[in-house]
């Protein structure tokens, strides 16, 4: 792991930053690899690492159509919880929650994680019944601290929220203290960097067009830089993971969906929580930089379009400007959106294939930002035994032919 001592940074100050060492590696492909994972978006490079970390598997390839972090990974709104209902789900999150804690000490890297703590308001009777449902389920859980406050104590933790819409007066939130945000870019460069340092392949630039199998078992990829050979291969391409399971001979019972977000100009720090408010489909918190970060629901469509659209920023912010009068004379500056992979119980797929060394990890929707290291943990454990571990045990595909399904439709608040 690379370390600067304070002489090197005022080194570099000094000469305008020109020494820096590149933070990671830009590879010829080699013929083939112990592991290949498609998508360097979190989830992907996080079980690379996992992989190199917990296995000692390090001939790993990490091959990426555009450059790492630039799908979902670097869209996203950073918002970090675990406050979820099933147990194996608050399970993986909160992995992944504990695994946050101490990813920037871990890496080396800041990822700016910042606790500050997450509620998720309740606006009809209905919410209320599902979210003190989560805080008891939690508490039985015993791992992610989540707890009931009444809308007296949300004034108190957010002052310019107004409790008493007409439309949707806040009756209380599910508020959990340890949740908050971390920098996206800083998750996927930090990971990257030390995948790069432990010797793996990350390939930006570079297609995957196609799976090649022989007798049940894959043999490799087919980029647009030529073949290349794996032992094993991991699927971790959010969106477009429908098309990468065709390619491999498969049908995954997911949607793609884009998923629009904005942030306003950067404004006098005002909120320092998270709130989303999931029945008018608006949630917002404030970046370091002062921008307000704000997002809403996915697109009534199927569709891969990575851009924002104008019916979705007057939709959003008439919702919210009810919960945040203050935020009506403020100017919103960039819209985008990201191509988000949904399952029908909104809980994500970490899992085997029809293909004896193929494995999938898809399906986070809109709220697979938080998980990305407990995902990587386990999908790292799957490729590593070629078994899923505890972690990701029920999270196989297999759930939606039997029925076993993981209702995470409270939990996944943004896209219930
Ligand atoms: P991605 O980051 O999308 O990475 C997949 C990569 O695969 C991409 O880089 C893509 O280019 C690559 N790829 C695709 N096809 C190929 C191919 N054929 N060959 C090679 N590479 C390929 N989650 C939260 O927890 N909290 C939030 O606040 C939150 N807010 C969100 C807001 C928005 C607007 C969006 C869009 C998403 C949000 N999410 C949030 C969801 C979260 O961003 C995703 O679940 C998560 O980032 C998915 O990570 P990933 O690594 O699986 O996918
Ligand atoms: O999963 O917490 C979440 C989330 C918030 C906004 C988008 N996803």
């Amino acid at each position: 792991m690379k370390r600067y001592s304070v002489f090197a940074i005022a080194r570099e100050a000094m000469r305008y930053h020109q020494g820096w060492e590149k933070a990671w590696r830009a590879p010829v492909p080699k013929a083939a690899y112990d592991a290949i994972i498609v998508g360097a978006g979190g989830h992907g490079l996080a079980t690379a690492y996992y992989l190199g970390k917990n296995y000692g598997i390090t001939n790993v390839a990490v091959i990426e159509k555009g450059w790492l972090g630039g799908g979902n990974t670097g869209r996203n709104t950073t918002i970090i919880r675990s406050n979820y209902l099933q147990d194996c789900s608050a399970a993986i999150y909160d992995k992944a929650l504990s695994l946050y804690e101490n990813l920037s000490q871990d890496l080396n890297y800041n990822v700016m994680f910042s606790p500050r703590g997450l509620l998720m308001l309740a606006q009809t009777h209905h919410e209320v019944r599902g979210y003190k449902r989560t805080v008891h389920a939690n508490a039985l859980q015993g791992i992610s601290k989540t707890e009931w406050i009444g809308p007296e104590q949300v004034k108190e933790l957010v002052p310019i929220m107004n409790i008493d819409g007409p439309r949707y007066p806040v009756l209380g939130a599910l508020y959990q203290p340890r949740g908050g945000t971390a920098r996206h870019d800083a998750v996927a460069w930090g990971l990257a960097r030390a995948c790069s340092d432990m010797g793996m392949d990350i390939i930006q630039q570079t297609e995957v067009t196609g799976v090649r199998s022989e007798q049940g078992q894959v043999v490799g990829v087919e980029t647009s830089r030529g073949f290349i050979g794996c032992k094993k291969l991991g699927i971790v391409v959010a969106g477009h993971s429908g098309q990468l399971a065709e390619m491999a001979g498969f049908r995954l019972p997911v949607e793609s969906l884009a998923l629009q977000a904005l942030v306003s100009e950067p404004i006098k720090p005002c909120i320092d929580v998270v709130v989303m408010a999931n029945t008018v489909h608006g949630y917002m918190s404030q970046s370091d930089k002062g921008e307000l970060v704000i997002g809403g629901g996915t697109d009534g469509f199927n569709n891969f379009t990575q851009r924002g659209s104008f019916h979705h920023i007057e939709e959003t912010l008439r919702a919210l400007v009810e919960t945040f009068p203050i935020i009506s004379r403020v100017k919103m500056l960039r819209q985008w959106g990201g191509i988000v992979d949904m399952t029908g119980d909104r809980s994500p797929i970490i899992s085997k294939t029809p293909l004896g060394n193929c494995f999938i990890n898809c399906g986070w929707g809109t709220g697979g930002f938080k998980a990305i290291p407990g995902s990587g943990w386990a999908m790292a454990e799957l490729m590593a035994k070629g078994e899923p571990g505890p972690l990701a045990a029920e999270f196989n595909m297999w759930r939606f032919r039997e029925g076993q399904f993981i209702d995470e439709s409270v939990a996944a608040g943004v896209a219930h």
